[in-house]
């Protein structure tokens, strides 16, 4: 098999969703970083139009995809005979995809606009940062409620489901904005149980130990490819 390219530029939840799936299914793949004054322009917005990261080139089939959650897919679809993260059987082919659409459009966008407004956002906005916040914590509610009594979001192993929440979870601190100085919305892991003891179980696997130890070293941009 030919290596895939992934076009990604640091650990952050979107490009990191991708590569720890690389990771897990063991598939080839090389890296092309791509700086942030370089996504919105040619030739990135070729490969991906809406500039952003992540996309991939799969020279194996000739696909060029982009939008995190369909590359998941497709990379399971493709790749994943074995069902080693997902489950052909009936329901749980569709509660992945309940938690898989979730993540996208219930996780995801909460979270990335309480990072916005805790930490970049040039002006405080306090009815902002508490809107996001609480709704990050809305989120991590409902998964700490339906993960009671379980190991995993679906049946009995950790599916890519599962592994789609795994870094925007590991970016809570950051998105409340510790990092700058604090927000006004207060999150205690201890007060989520289930979610914590879930969360730390997909952090101690291999992949995830691997994609955390890029992120802490802060090495990838050293390279043009790996
Ligand atoms: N829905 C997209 C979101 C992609 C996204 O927002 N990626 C971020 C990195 S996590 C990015 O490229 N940001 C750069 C920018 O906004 O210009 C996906 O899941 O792939």
């Amino acid at each position: 098999m030919k290596p895939i390219t992934i076009y990604w530029r640091d650990v952050v939840p979107n490009p990191a969703k991708v590569v720890v799936i690389l990771e897990e299914l063991g598939l080839p793949y090389v890296s092309k970083y791509v700086e942030v004054s370089e996504l919105k322009c040619e030739p990135y917005v070729s490969i991906n139009p809406n500039g952003r990261l992540p996309a991939i080139d799969d020279p194996n089939t000739g696909i060029k995809l982009w939008e995190s959650c369909a590359i998941v897919r497709y990379l399971i679809q493709t790749y994943d005979s074995e069902y080693k993260l997902t489950y052909s059987t009936f329901p749980e082919k569709f509660y992945l995809e309940q938690w898989a659409f979730f993540q996208a459009s219930g996780q995801g966008p909460y979270f990335g606009q309480a990072v916005w407004f805790n930490v970049f956002h040039p002006e405080k906005l306090p009815t902002a940062q508490e809107r996001y916040g609480h709704e990050l914590k809305r989120v991590v509610g409902v998964l700490d409620g339906c993960l009671k009594g379980k190991n995993w979001l679906v049946g009995d192993k950790c599916t890519y489901a599962d592994l789609a929440f795994v870094m925007w979870n590991a970016c809570i601190p950051f998105a409340l904005g510790a990092t700058a100085g604090g927000g006004p919305v207060d999150f205690k892991s201890e007060d989520y149980p289930n979610f914590s003891r879930w969360q730390n179980a997909m952090l101690a696997r291999p992949s995830l130990q691997k994609v955390m130890s890029i992120w802490k070293h802060k090495d990838i941009k050293s390279e043009g490819t790996r």
